[in-house]
């Protein structure tokens, strides 16, 4: 039962402490009222275990689970003998494997498509880039010149196979990693192989009575999650784009307010775009468009959440509903008329909230069945039979919609969809496309350096303020934002993302944005869309002038409000491949431990990044305004201005 008794509705938290997006606390206190739970107040009522949080427990083995005390970490061990770093390094590392996996698997699947499109097996998709297709193989030192796209791809995809099966050698796409960053891997031996091994040998790694010291454990994290981001992640946005478009400039309107009362809506939420891009084809089937007008609506309005939701924002410029904190109060709107999903960060709750309100909640991926939905199958070979079924559940849905419908009006317009590519072309010019300016910047001070804001949102913390006050904090001292996945959308319900928002920035980020005419944030997509990060990192590095390898860069990176072990993925590929990467919420780690110095600081002397933590949000920017200065100093480039400080005036309009 999903319903909460009233004795306890009393005891719960304000909605506007649960969250900074106005549509969701409206929605937290319709659910309350409706007697319906969401993840916010479940989160309230279990409270998360002080053993585990610390990552101080085992349970690897069956003579456990064995847990040790943070406070005094060294004082105990495991029934094996597994001490404190033992246990850290080994849960760590498996969360990384966990993450690395889910991208390298969504990676996969968008490769297999890629696969039976170009021998022919599959019709339904084509390749809509192929300019896209020639970079990326000559990236890969494919032969393009005066072959046919067919012969590329086919080329390209027996290249890009190897990213996972491949026993022994360096990934394809370590040929894009600069000179002085892979030295560094060669050095300490961790280029990635091929992905299912790096995951395979982590998880070999991690079982009871193996690896045994936490920094042989976390020298294979540092190859697993480099396997995700210089391969699995990065696979799947390169062949995205080929397969469906690379992205550019797009204006989108995003927030709850996208959904449309006289309309039939559809929500597509998860992570593989295939799904999305079919249900785009559907949804403009003058054969349903007449069928929902024949039920009395306007027309079928499909708009995305969450990663997949960010793809096709960035993509198409589809409206965006929300991040990962509104999944379910979204459905309290009682105007959802089917909800469809695919994988990763779809919460099993969906299937309670949905059935309140009378939405189907559809799951659609062999791999992600959820108990109380209906599974109709999505195959790649026949995609619309999948997606055409959804789209007659949402009409009939909303032909028999009982619920009041209440649906907030928030829509923040803003740009997104800035590929790696078009960064180049917005800087240079299409003449003249290149990282030259973006460097120059750079180097005279006008843009102080580049942050990845990244990852989810978090019903431990307020949901999308320390996204907010981070991004303003790092713009207003002029540092140039990249950001993806939930943290874009949170930046874009709060108006930042528009050209407008420059006003926000420092005076020589606000310089650099007027005369591009670009917002002080770039949004470039889903969470494997990180691997763009990545990308234009190494093209910065490539351009000259801020030294050889991604460690030299004034760049930092932050999941302030994370909760999924991908983030740890992602997190720890950008550490290992030089950037100073900080979390928020909590760090699964005891201090003072010789694990815990390893990752937040030994890391770094051995010429990769390092982690950091706060929960503070400016104390966070703080951290990463420092570590960029710290860089400009290495370079030479330091003469630039002092770090503007935040007034009390500025913190109250936050
Ligand atoms: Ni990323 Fe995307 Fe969002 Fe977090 Fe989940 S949707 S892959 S994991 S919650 S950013």
């Amino acid at each position: 039962m999903n319903k909460k008794d009233d004795k306890n509705t009393k005891t719960m938290m304000d909605p506007k402490d649960c969250t900074a997006c106005d549509s969701t606390a409206q929605m937290i206190t319709k659910a309350r009222k409706d007697g319906v739970v969401l993840a916010f107040d479940r989160a309230e009522d279990m409270k998360p275990c002080p053993i585990g949080a610390d990552s101080a427990c085992c349970k690897n083995c069956f003579m456990g689970p064995c847990r040790l005390n943070a406070r005094d970490p060294y004082k105990k061990v495991g029934v094996c003998g597994a001490t404190i770093d033992t246990i850290m390094a080994r849960n760590f590392a498996r969360a990384v494997a966990s993450g690395a996996a889910a991208h390298t698997d969504h990676g996969m699947a968008m490769l297999e498509l890629f696969r039976d499109v170009v021998n022919g097996k599959i019709l339904d998709y084509e390749i809509k880039d192929s300019f896209k297709l020639h970079s990326v193989a000559k990236s890969l030192d494919i032969e393009t010149e005066g072959r046919s796209d067919q012969d590329i791809s086919t080329d390209l995809y027996k290249e890009l196979e190897r990213t996972y099966t491949q026993v022994d050698g360096e990934m394809p796409f370590v040929k894009r990693v600069p000179k002085g960053t892979l030295e560094t891997w060669r050095k300490l031996g961790i280029v990635p192989r091929g992905a299912m091994r790096e995951i395979m040998e982590m998880m070999h790694r991690t079982h009871i009575g193996v690896d045994q010291h936490y920094e042989n454990i976390t020298k294979q994290a540092n190859r697993t999650a480099l396997s995700d981001g210089w391969g699995g992640s990065m696979v799947a946005t390169e062949i995205s784009d080929i397969l469906f478009g690379t992205p550019s400039p797009v204006e989108v309107g995003v927030n709850m307010g996208v959904l449309k009362e006289k309309m039939v809506n559809i929500i597509i939420h998860g992570h593989e775009p295939n799904l999305f891009e079919s249900m785009v084809v559907s949804v403009a089937s003058p054969t349903l468009v007449q069928a929902a007008k024949d039920a009395g609506a306007d027309g079928i309005n499909l708009v995305g959440m969450c990663c997949s939701g960010a793809e096709m924002m960035s993509r198409h410029g589809i409206p965006h509903a929300g991040n990962f904190s509104s999944t379910e109060a979204i459905l309290v709107t009682g105007a959802v008329d089917t909800m469809a999903v695919d994988i990763q960060c779809i919460k099993q709750g969906l299937a309670e909230v949905a059935k309140c309100y009378n939405t189907p909640l559809i799951t659609t991926n062999t791999r992600a069945h959820i108990e109380g939905a209906v599974h109709i199958e999505f195959n790649d070979h026949l995609p619309m039979e999948c997606t055409d079924e959804i789209v007659i559940k949402a009409i009939s849905r909303f032909k028999n919609r009982v619920h009041p419908i209440e649906i907030p009006k928030e829509v923040k317009t803003g740009i997104q969809g800035f590929s790696h590519e078009y960064v180049q072309y917005m800087l240079g010019g299409t003449f003249r496309g290149g990282y030259a300016p973006l460097n120059e910047n750079i180097i005279n001070g006008r843009i102080r350096g580049v942050a990845g804001v990244v990852g989810c949102t978090n019903p431990r913390t307020k949901q999308d303020d320390s996204h907010i006050q981070l991004v303003k904090e790092l713009i207003k001292n002029d540092v140039l934002v990249l950001l993806t996945g939930c943290a874009q959308i949170a930046i874009a319900k709060a108006g930042l993302a528009s050209p407008e928002a420059a006003h926000y920035a420092g005076p020589g980020l606000r310089e650099v944005c007027e005369t591009v005419g670009m917002p002080p944030v770039l949004g470039l997509g889903s969470c494997v869309d990180n691997s763009r990060i990545l990308i234009a990192a190494s093209a910065m590095v490539a351009q000259g002038g801020l030294g050889d390898s991604i460690a030299d860069l004034p760049v930092a990176g932050a999941a302030p409000e994370y909760m999924s072990e991908k983030a740890i993925s992602i997190g720890h590929y950008f550490v290992a491949s030089g950037v100073y990467t900080v979390f928020g919420v909590t760090f699964p780690i005891v201090e003072n431990t010789k694990f815990h110095n390893l990752l937040f600081n030994g890391l770094e002397e051995q010429g990769l990044g390092k982690w950091g933590f706060d929960k503070d949000p400016i104390e966070m920017a703080r951290k990463m305004i420092a570590h960029i200065d710290k860089k400009r100093k290495e370079l030479g480039i330091d003469q630039a201005r002092e770090r503007v400080l935040v007034g009390m005036d500025d913190r109250r309009q936050l």
